[in-house]
């Protein structure tokens, strides 16, 4: 990357950049010629170097999960603030920064809370695509463009709000800590923040991707003794194994329903399970997979809009712990930067999921690796 001179020339001005557009779903995306405003005050405008993709755009584009259209997805991105509104006293033009769905406005009741960290500003659970004063910053042809859960990041340039905007160390190779913005720590603070695994512990992880490969280095950090893997994609054993999952299952090959499997090899159930697939049908079984009486399962996928999760209240009443959580619990803007110092000082490996890189343009055969299960992560280069 060349160095560029901050303040740019560009700060104030309505910036014209390319961007990958969701006209709707189930169709490639298409590269345009985009507006970005400048921006307002307490927003940032960022210069974005490299963006993930994740498991969650994924769902949007083949419909399952909605966010209002058009709109420009991608939200795994690392780059540089380009210029800051009125009162962002927390970012400079120059900082590298982290793009990152959940907030951290420091105020709310979930941001002051010792554990939440579902802040109220977040525009993720049920997202209307447009930032908190209902307005976009996006135009493509003269058509406002949404954006997605506040971030939107394949694009050159975006525009966020401070408090989902994580300053990180100066030194940290932008191509590679995107995946820091979602994937790795959703996966890794499930094990670690929200089911706590213990040592010598058994954990399934259902859903061998980016997540739930991350989920398997949480599993290992926090001293699992074994780790059971699932997918339905055999192409994704052998990394997982290089990961540190002990036991690979593909559901398709077993008669019977993968949790009797499960709770027939390890003999009671397993202590800690994972589900980073987002289907119903996944999630039931993770949680008949561990244990009936002190097992833990947390929910990561997300679920196709609308669903129910229905399950019978006597598989709780045993003493199960049914949990969720969302970015890994991490207090974003906090904890995050923490895992990018982790990741440069080598203890969070983070370069053996990403394991294709492609210029942004070829953003479309970056969804084509993910659906096929070719890639774990695929980053995309601006
Ligand atoms: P991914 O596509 O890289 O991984 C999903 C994996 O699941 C793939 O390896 C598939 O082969 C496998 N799979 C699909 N169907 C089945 C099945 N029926 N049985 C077994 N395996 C199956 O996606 P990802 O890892 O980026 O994301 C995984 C989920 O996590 C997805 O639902 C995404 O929306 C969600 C997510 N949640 C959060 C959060 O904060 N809770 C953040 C980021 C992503
Ligand atoms: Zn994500
Ligand atoms: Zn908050």
């Amino acid at each position: 990357m060349k160095q560029a001179k901050f303040p740019m020339e560009t700060a104030g001005k309505v910036i014209t950049c390319r961007a990958a557009i969701a006209w709707t779903i189930n169709a490639p995306l298409c590269i345009e010629e985009v507006e970005v405003d400048p921006p307002k005050a307490g927003e940032v405008r960022i210069k974005i170097i490299s963006s993930g993709i994740c498991g969650s755009d994924n769902h949007i584009l083949e419909g399952k999960t909605k966010t209002p259209l058009p709109a420009i997805l991608g939200h795994e991105g690392a780059g540089v603030v380009e210029s800051i509104g009125e009162g962002v006293s927390s970012v400079k033009p120059g900082d590298k920064v982290l793009t990152i769905t959940v907030p951290q406005c420091r105020k709310c009741d979930s941001c002051l809370h010792a554990k939440g960290n579902c802040c109220l500003k977040a525009d993720v659970i049920y997202p209307v695509g447009l930032m908190l004063d209902g307005t976009t910053r996006f135009t493509c042809r003269g058509m406002k463009v949404h954006n997605l859960f506040g971030t939107s990041t394949f694009t050159e340039y975006t525009v966020m709000h401070e408090i989902s905007v994580a300053k990180i160390d100066d030194a940290a190779p932008l191509e590679k800590v995107c995946i820091l913005a979602c994937g790795v720590p959703t996966g890794y603070g499930a094990a670690v923040n929200t089911a706590q695994v213990t040592p010598g512990s058994t954990c399934v992880v259902f859903g061998l991707g980016g997540v739930g490969s991350a989920v398997v280095l949480g599993c290992r950090a926090a001293g699992a003794a074994r780790i059971i893997g699932i997918d339905i994609n055999e192409r994704k054993f052998a990394r997982a194994k290089a990961l540190g999952v002990t036991d690979c299952l593909n559901p398709r090959n077993f008669k019977k329903p993968i949790q009797q499997v499960v709770v027939e090899m390890t003999g009671v159930g397993a202590d800690f399970t994972f589900e980073a697939i987002g289907t119903i049908e996944t999630m039931v079984a993770a949680l008949e997979s561990c244990n009936l009486s002190y097992g833990v399962c947390v929910i990561i996928g997300v679920s196709p809009t609308g669903s129910q999760l229905s399950v019978d209240p006597m598989k709780l009443v045993s003493g199960r712990t049914l949990k969720g959580c969302l970015l890994g619990e991490y207090k974003t803007r906090d904890h995050i930067p923490l895992l990018v110092e982790d990741y440069m000082k080598k203890k969070i490996d983070v370069n053996s999921l990403i394991t294709h890189s492609l210029p942004f343009v070829k953003i479309n055969e970056g969804f084509e690796l993910l659906r096929s299960g070719q890639c774990i992560r695929c980053v995309l280069i601006f």
